[in-house]
């Protein structure tokens, strides 16, 4: 954990350390059955016997959660307080926001990987559900052992068969496609992936 997120100001209060996840893992736990069924090395949610899979706590922020993150991209600094308003926010937003990590065991709960599924209500399509997954990092010193592919494996299927979207989409670097088309994601013919970035504006505006 970096300084910049460590704890010298007074973070989780007790009341916060009581279980509080972003979504109820019981949700989730069909799809951790049947992928258990074609990778033995899953049981429960446990994983080859040192990672825990499970839903966001709002203690995560102890464990390393933001500074993760910060292998992806930019965070800025967020304070305990920042941190629990937005997941607040987005618990609030009912089955919307299902952020996955992963645990190390072993290694005083840290988190070691993220991706999360967000749940886009829509008028067209029969009001339909779009999925899109986002912010899928693992920590560089956990690579190569399938988690990443473990994090997208679950969140689509739970997306396709709990949420019921008619579709889900994700945006990545081009050295990535290749990893996220084993999971069935491809460029759509005639589509177009568009973005424009903003200047920072100040928070009088
Ligand atoms: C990647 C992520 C996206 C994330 C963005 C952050 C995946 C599949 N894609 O595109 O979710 O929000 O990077 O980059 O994880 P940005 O800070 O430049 O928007």
């Amino acid at each position: 954990m970096t300084e910049r997120h460590g704890h010298d100001h007074s973070s989780s209060s007790d009341y916060d350390k009581k279980i509080d996840d972003i979504f109820d893992l019981n949700l989730i736990q069909p799809i951790l059955k049947y992928y258990s069924i074609k990778d033995n090395k899953l049981h429960d949610n446990i994983y080859n016997e040192k990672y825990l899979i499970r839903p966001l706590s709002i203690s995560d922020y102890d464990h390393g959660f933001i500074d993760l993150l910060c292998q992806l991209t930019e965070c800025g600094q967020i304070t305990y307080d920042e941190f629990k308003q937005r997941f607040y926010q987005m618990k609030q937003c009912l089955n919307t926001y299902y952020i996955l990590i992963i645990e190390d065991i072993n290694l005083n709960k840290q988190i070691i990987g993220t991706a999360t599924l967000v749940c886009e209500k829509k008028f067209i399509r029969q009001l339909g559900i779009r999925g899109r997954i986002e912010d899928v990092v693992v920590d560089n010193r956990y690579r190569g052992q399938q988690l990443g592919k473990l994090l997208i494996d679950l969140l689509t299927k739970f997306a396709h068969e709990k949420c019921h979207c008619y579709k889900i989409s994700l945006e990545c670097k081009d050295d990535l496609v290749s990893f996220y088309k084993q999971f069935g994601y491809d460029h759509e013919d005639k589509q177009n992936y568009l973005c424009q970035r903003f200047p920072k504006l100040s928070k009088k505006n």
